[in-house]
């Protein structure tokens, strides 16, 4: 493990891939990060089978790209999970997009339990051949076991309840099972490690700080909350200038991000002294409200943008 991680620290702190941008002013903790990994590597040697929760409104850059190496060996399936707050038409895309790579993609609403019987019917076929080849084997079969694993904040824990029916005994004690952790019957033919296992997510240019910060990956005092603000305000002018106009009854689209706010500021009278428009504080309000979803279903990667753009950097 050990050498690809430094090389992959290395890049990370390099900034090397960056050619803009406030990545570099995120703050990570690599101590945390080695010691999430390490425990995951650990429990990933233990399991038959991976389940991979992401964010439907950015199923990229809420992947870590360390897990694809396993993707080949175990089954693996891909929650784009807080469907919800996506777009339906980008979510299937991506869904077609990560079948045809292999994985086994499902949206989900963990918080509501929506597509919870699609999650259940997928993790019971997608065990399918394990069972079947313990039986050509002659061993006693099994359910085979699943891991839930994904980055801060992208819904792990709900998707761990979700599954776990509140009578399941839990069936601990058994080998392999360390630091306390148990297997869960989640009666879908598998069993889930009942704590999750935490990626670290990475930075790796701009546009994926920038997702990973306004889908709230990152504690919101670890990036710089203004600037980040202002370009999904930017970014809300250019894909979705309807929503922004009628969320914050604009009657004209502002050019700038300053300007946004400020329009913003008007119209849910943040004043200060004198009258002035307190701008600043329309900035966290933005925030906020697309990550609630008061701004409708709003996918900030889209599926063949996001392809298009990583088959352009192969060939170069
Ligand atoms: N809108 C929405 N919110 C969700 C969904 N799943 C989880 N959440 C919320 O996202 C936040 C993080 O969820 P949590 O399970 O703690 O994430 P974890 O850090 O990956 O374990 C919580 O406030 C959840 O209520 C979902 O499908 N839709
Ligand atoms: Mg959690």
């Amino acid at each position: 493990m050990s050498e690809k991680y430094d090389e992959l620290l290395q890049e990370m702190q390099s900034g090397d891939t960056v050619t803009r941008g406030y990545h570099q002013q995120i703050h990570w903790y690599p101590g945390h990060m080695v010691k999430a990994r390490r425990g995951m590597e650990e429990d990933l040697a233990l399991v038959d089978m991976l389940v991979e929760v992401v964010d439907a409104r950015a199923p990229f850059s809420s992947r870590n790209p360390d897990l694809a190496q396993y993707a080949k060996r175990k089954p693996h399936l891909l929650l784009l999970n807080k469907a919800d707050l996506a777009d339906p038409q980008q979510t299937k895309l991506w869904i077609a997009r990560y079948k045809k790579e292999g994985y086994i993609p499902v949206a989900v609403n963990a918080a509501r339990k929506e597509g919870l019987k699609d999650l259940q019917a997928a993790l019971l076929k997608a065990g399918k051949p394990f069972r079947e080849k313990l039986v050509r084997k002659g061993l006693q079969p099994r359910d085979p076991r699943a891991m839930i694993i994904g980055v801060p904040n992208c819904g792990k824990s709900t998707v761990i309840n979700a599954l776990s029916p509140k009578s399941s005994a839990k069936t601990g004690n058994k080998p392999g099972v360390t630091r306390g952790r148990q297997w869960v019957k989640t009666g879908a033919g598998v069993e889930l490690l009942d704590t999750p296992g935490l990626l670290w997510p990475r930075f790796a240019n701009y546009h994926t700080a920038f997702c990973l910060a306004v889908i709230g990956c990152i504690s919101d005092a670890a990036f710089p909350m203004y600037q980040v603000a202002g370009d999904l305000a930017l970014w809300l002018k250019d894909n979705a200038p309807q929503a922004l106009m009628e969320r914050y009854k604009l009657k004209e689209l502002p050019e700038t991000a300053d300007e946004i706010f400020t329009a913003i500021g008007r119209s849910r009278g943040l004043l200060g002294p004198g009258g002035t428009v307190r701008y600043e504080d329309a900035a966290p309000i933005l925030l906020q409200e697309y990550r609630a979803g008061k701004l409708g279903r709003l996918s900030l990667e889209k599926a063949d943008e996001v392809f298009a753009e990583a088959a352009d950097e192969q060939k170069q």
